[in-house]
Protein backbone atom coordinates (compact mmCIF):
# COMPACT_ATOMS: atom_id res chain seq x y z
CA UNK A 1 0.00 0.00 0.00
CA UNK A 2 1.28 3.52 -0.98
CA UNK A 3 1.39 5.85 1.75
CA UNK A 4 -1.74 8.00 2.37
CA UNK A 5 -3.16 5.38 -0.09
CA UNK A 6 -6.12 5.01 1.88
CA UNK A 7 -8.52 6.91 3.75
CA UNK A 8 -10.51 5.22 6.89
CA UNK A 9 -12.76 7.14 9.04
CA UNK A 10 -12.57 6.80 13.12
CA UNK A 11 -15.88 7.73 14.40
CA UNK A 12 -15.12 8.65 17.61
CA UNK A 13 -16.39 11.84 20.47
CA UNK A 14 -13.05 10.88 22.19
CA UNK A 15 -9.69 12.95 20.66
CA UNK A 16 -7.15 10.93 22.86
CA UNK A 17 -8.78 7.54 21.09
CA UNK A 18 -8.70 9.28 17.21
CA UNK A 19 -5.31 10.52 18.06
CA UNK A 20 -3.52 7.27 19.21
CA UNK A 21 -5.38 5.01 16.61
CA UNK A 22 -4.29 7.44 13.61
CA UNK A 23 -0.72 7.13 14.72
CA UNK A 24 -0.68 3.94 14.76
CA UNK A 25 -3.04 3.52 11.50
CA UNK A 26 -0.04 6.09 9.86
CA UNK A 27 2.60 3.00 10.16
CA UNK A 28 0.66 1.60 7.34
CA UNK A 29 -0.19 4.56 4.83
CA UNK A 30 -3.73 4.71 6.05
CA UNK A 31 -4.77 8.18 6.86
CA UNK A 32 -7.09 8.49 9.42
CA UNK A 33 -10.30 10.85 9.31
CA UNK A 34 -11.68 11.81 12.59
CA UNK A 35 -15.86 11.61 12.60
CA UNK A 36 -17.18 12.99 15.86
CA UNK A 37 -20.10 11.18 15.85
CA UNK A 38 -21.51 9.32 18.69
CA UNK A 39 -23.48 5.86 17.78
CA UNK A 40 -26.10 4.72 19.39
CA UNK A 41 -24.78 2.26 22.21
CA UNK A 42 -27.23 -0.61 23.71
CA UNK A 43 -27.05 -1.92 27.29
CA UNK A 44 -25.16 -5.48 26.99
CA UNK A 45 -22.34 -6.84 29.23
CA UNK A 46 -21.02 -8.20 25.60
CA UNK A 47 -18.69 -5.26 24.24
CA UNK A 48 -18.85 -7.33 21.05
CA UNK A 49 -22.26 -6.58 20.85
CA UNK A 50 -21.80 -3.32 22.04
CA UNK A 51 -18.98 -2.19 18.96
CA UNK A 52 -21.41 -4.50 16.52
CA UNK A 53 -24.16 -2.16 16.88
CA UNK A 54 -22.45 0.88 17.23
CA UNK A 55 -21.33 -0.42 13.81
CA UNK A 56 -24.79 -0.84 12.61
CA UNK A 57 -25.90 2.47 13.63
CA UNK A 58 -22.89 4.53 12.20
CA UNK A 59 -23.34 2.98 9.07
CA UNK A 60 -26.79 4.55 9.04
CA UNK A 61 -24.69 8.13 8.47
CA UNK A 62 -21.02 7.59 8.01
CA UNK A 63 -20.02 6.47 4.43
CA UNK A 64 -17.18 3.62 4.43
CA UNK A 65 -15.04 3.08 5.18
CA UNK A 66 -15.10 3.47 8.98
CA UNK A 67 -13.76 2.16 12.21
CA UNK A 68 -15.55 2.21 15.52
CA UNK A 69 -14.16 0.95 18.83
CA UNK A 70 -15.80 0.01 22.10
CA UNK A 71 -13.36 -0.22 25.25
CA UNK A 72 -13.32 -1.65 28.62
CA UNK A 73 -11.11 -2.15 31.92
CA UNK A 74 -11.92 -5.43 33.61
CA UNK A 75 -10.44 -5.51 37.31
CA UNK A 76 -10.01 -9.43 38.22
CA UNK A 77 -11.14 -8.42 41.81
CA UNK A 78 -14.04 -6.15 40.59
CA UNK A 79 -15.42 -9.44 39.45
CA UNK A 80 -14.63 -7.61 35.89
CA UNK A 81 -16.26 -4.53 36.75
CA UNK A 82 -16.03 -1.67 35.24
CA UNK A 83 -15.87 -3.42 31.91
CA UNK A 84 -18.73 -2.47 29.57
CA UNK A 85 -20.10 0.36 32.35
CA UNK A 86 -16.51 2.19 32.24
CA UNK A 87 -18.01 4.81 30.40
CA UNK A 88 -20.32 5.51 33.18
CA UNK A 89 -17.90 4.39 35.83
CA UNK A 90 -15.42 7.10 34.74
CA UNK A 91 -17.46 9.81 34.61
CA UNK A 92 -19.87 8.98 38.12
CA UNK A 93 -17.54 7.48 40.40
CA UNK A 94 -13.97 8.67 38.54
CA UNK A 95 -10.56 7.10 39.14
CA UNK A 96 -10.38 7.97 42.65
CA UNK A 97 -13.84 5.89 42.92
CA UNK A 98 -12.04 2.74 41.15
CA UNK A 99 -9.19 2.80 43.66
CA UNK A 100 -11.51 3.36 46.68
CA UNK A 101 -13.56 0.43 45.75
CA UNK A 102 -9.48 -1.61 46.03
CA UNK A 103 -8.53 0.07 49.45
CA UNK A 104 -6.86 -2.78 51.26
CA UNK A 105 -7.15 -5.39 47.91
CA UNK A 106 -3.59 -6.96 46.80
CA UNK A 107 -4.98 -8.51 43.68
CA UNK A 108 -5.14 -5.85 41.30
CA UNK A 109 -4.35 -7.51 38.14
CA UNK A 110 -6.62 -6.01 35.41
CA UNK A 111 -6.98 -5.18 31.49
CA UNK A 112 -7.93 -3.30 29.05
CA UNK A 113 -10.35 -4.97 26.38
CA UNK A 114 -11.25 -3.32 23.02
CA UNK A 115 -12.91 -4.62 19.91
CA UNK A 116 -12.71 -2.29 16.84
CA UNK A 117 -15.53 -3.14 13.84
CA UNK A 118 -14.00 -2.07 10.42
CA UNK A 119 -17.10 -1.12 7.94
CA UNK A 120 -15.85 -1.66 4.21
CA UNK A 121 -19.33 -1.10 2.30
CA UNK A 122 -21.73 -3.90 0.85
CA UNK A 123 -22.20 -4.92 4.08
CA UNK A 124 -18.41 -6.27 4.61
CA UNK A 125 -17.58 -5.93 8.25
CA UNK A 126 -14.80 -7.29 10.11
CA UNK A 127 -13.88 -7.13 13.66
CA UNK A 128 -10.47 -7.32 15.80
CA UNK A 129 -10.34 -7.78 19.56
CA UNK A 130 -6.97 -6.84 21.78
CA UNK A 131 -5.94 -7.11 24.89
CA UNK A 132 -3.52 -5.63 27.14
CA UNK A 133 -2.59 -7.19 30.98
CA UNK A 134 -1.58 -5.25 33.71
CA UNK A 135 -2.51 -4.37 36.83
CA UNK A 136 -3.96 -1.01 38.67
CA UNK A 137 -1.94 1.39 40.51
CA UNK A 138 -1.96 2.29 44.48
CA UNK A 139 -2.60 5.53 43.35
CA UNK A 140 -3.16 7.76 40.26
CA UNK A 141 0.19 9.13 38.34
CA UNK A 142 1.20 11.12 35.59
CA UNK A 143 -0.74 13.93 33.71
CA UNK A 144 -0.77 12.28 30.33
CA UNK A 145 -2.96 10.09 28.30
CA UNK A 146 -6.62 10.20 29.36
CA UNK A 147 -9.57 8.02 31.34
CA UNK A 148 -7.83 5.53 33.38
CA UNK A 149 -4.31 5.92 32.31
CA UNK A 150 -3.22 7.52 35.46
CA UNK A 151 -4.33 4.17 37.22
CA UNK A 152 -3.00 1.50 34.92
CA UNK A 153 0.59 -0.13 34.94
CA UNK A 154 0.46 -2.76 31.94
CA UNK A 155 2.46 -5.65 32.33
CA UNK A 156 5.92 -5.62 32.07
CA UNK A 157 6.36 -1.98 33.00
CA UNK A 158 6.51 0.09 35.89
CA UNK A 159 4.58 3.00 35.06
CA UNK A 160 1.55 3.88 34.61
CA UNK A 161 -0.02 4.79 30.93
CA UNK A 162 -0.55 8.08 32.40
CA UNK A 163 3.10 8.65 32.79
CA UNK A 164 4.16 7.70 29.65
CA UNK A 165 4.13 9.87 26.24
CA UNK A 166 1.70 8.53 23.34
CA UNK A 167 4.84 6.25 21.93
CA UNK A 168 5.24 5.27 24.98
CA UNK A 169 1.96 3.74 25.66
CA UNK A 170 1.40 2.53 21.58
CA UNK A 171 4.23 -0.13 22.64
CA UNK A 172 2.15 -1.80 24.84
CA UNK A 173 -1.30 -0.52 24.58
CA UNK A 174 -5.03 -2.52 23.58
CA UNK A 175 -5.64 0.23 21.15
CA UNK A 176 -2.39 0.31 19.28
CA UNK A 177 -2.23 -3.69 19.22
CA UNK A 178 -5.82 -3.44 17.65
CA UNK A 179 -5.12 -0.50 15.19
CA UNK A 180 -1.77 -2.84 13.99
CA UNK A 181 -4.73 -5.70 13.54
CA UNK A 182 -6.45 -3.07 11.38
CA UNK A 183 -3.15 -1.71 9.81
CA UNK A 184 -2.00 -5.18 8.48
CA UNK A 185 -5.57 -6.73 7.10
CA UNK A 186 -5.51 -3.28 5.43
CA UNK A 187 -2.61 -4.27 3.57
CA UNK A 188 -2.98 -7.63 3.13
CA UNK A 189 -6.31 -6.37 1.44
CA UNK A 190 -4.32 -4.55 -0.89
CA UNK A 191 -1.74 -6.73 -1.87
CA UNK A 192 -4.22 -9.23 -2.13
CA UNK A 193 -3.00 -11.69 0.39
CA UNK A 194 -6.07 -12.21 1.84
CA UNK A 195 -7.63 -13.12 -1.12
CA UNK A 196 -4.85 -15.70 -1.67
CA UNK A 197 -5.23 -16.65 1.80
CA UNK A 198 -9.25 -17.24 1.02
CA UNK A 199 -8.25 -18.98 -2.43
CA UNK A 200 -5.13 -22.01 -0.65
CA UNK A 201 -6.84 -22.50 2.51
CA UNK A 202 -10.56 -21.95 1.54
CA UNK A 203 -11.22 -19.46 4.15
CA UNK A 204 -10.27 -16.18 6.24
CA UNK A 205 -6.84 -17.50 8.09
CA UNK A 206 -8.73 -15.67 11.02
CA UNK A 207 -5.36 -14.33 12.95
CA UNK A 208 -6.95 -10.84 13.00
CA UNK A 209 -10.74 -12.06 13.85
CA UNK A 210 -11.41 -11.38 17.50
P1 LIG B 1 -16.52 6.81 21.89
O1 LIG B 1 -17.54 5.80 22.38
O2 LIG B 1 -17.13 8.07 21.35
O3 LIG B 1 -15.53 6.22 20.94
P2 LIG B 1 -15.57 6.81 24.67
O4 LIG B 1 -14.56 7.66 25.36
O5 LIG B 1 -16.94 6.72 25.29
O6 LIG B 1 -15.63 7.31 23.14
P3 LIG B 1 -15.22 3.93 25.09
O7 LIG B 1 -16.66 3.71 25.31
O8 LIG B 1 -14.50 2.99 24.18
O9 LIG B 1 -14.93 5.38 24.47
O10 LIG B 1 -14.42 3.97 26.43
C1 LIG B 1 -14.96 3.54 27.66
C2 LIG B 1 -14.26 4.25 28.78
O11 LIG B 1 -12.92 3.74 28.88
C3 LIG B 1 -14.15 5.75 28.59
O12 LIG B 1 -14.44 6.36 29.84
C4 LIG B 1 -12.70 6.00 28.21
O13 LIG B 1 -12.22 7.22 28.74
C5 LIG B 1 -11.99 4.80 28.84
N1 LIG B 1 -10.87 4.40 28.00
C6 LIG B 1 -10.94 3.90 26.74
N2 LIG B 1 -9.71 3.70 26.24
C7 LIG B 1 -8.84 4.07 27.21
C8 LIG B 1 -7.43 4.15 27.29
O14 LIG B 1 -6.65 3.83 26.26
N3 LIG B 1 -6.89 4.60 28.43
C9 LIG B 1 -7.65 4.97 29.46
N4 LIG B 1 -8.98 4.96 29.47
C10 LIG B 1 -9.58 4.52 28.35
Amino acid sequence: MRRGSQVIRLVTTNRHKFVEASEILSHYGVEAEWVRYKPQEIQSDSLLEVVIWKGFDAKKVVPPPFVVEDTGLFIDALGGFPGVYSSYVLSTLGIRGVLKALEGVEDRGARFVSYGLLYLGDNMFKVFRAVVEGRIAMSPRGEGGFGYDPIFIPQGGVKTFGEMSLEEKSRYSHRAGLFNKIGRYLTSLSTGETVINMLVRGGDDGEDAY
